[in-house]
């Protein structure tokens, strides 16, 4: 009985490995919080804005090409990295505001 508790507890731990993570990217003083991003493939990234104006974030790369939409203070929106690369981020309304996230297999 004891090595069939073992296994279950290994099983639930690999699944937890699984499960893609969120990151939280927030956009503050015209800046994102982070310049650079490691992430996995699966992971999602949401990004808030803090500002008290509004934002477009978009992407052009190939790795993962999005386009956000303008969005004001207090709201978030989530972009999930299905594919490898790098991701260049940008801001359409602010040209100084850019990071590059890294998605990893
Ligand atoms: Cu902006």
């Amino acid at each position: 009985m004891k090595n069939v508790f073992s296994v279950c507890l290994l099983a639930a731990a690999m699944a937890g490995q699984a499960f893609a993570a969120d990151v939280l990217i927030d956009q503050k003083d015209k800046q994102f919080s982070k310049k650079t991003l490691k992430v996995k493939v699966g992971d999602s990234v949401e990004f808030r804005n803090s500002d008290p104006f509004a934002h477009n974030i978009f992407s052009l790369s190939d790795t993962k090409a999005f386009d956000l939409g303008s969005y004001p203070q207090g709201q978030s929106k989530k972009v999930t990295f299905d594919k490898a690369g790098k991701v260049e981020v940008e801001c359409s309304i602010h040209p100084t505001m850019q990071m590059v996230i890294e998605v990893e297999k």
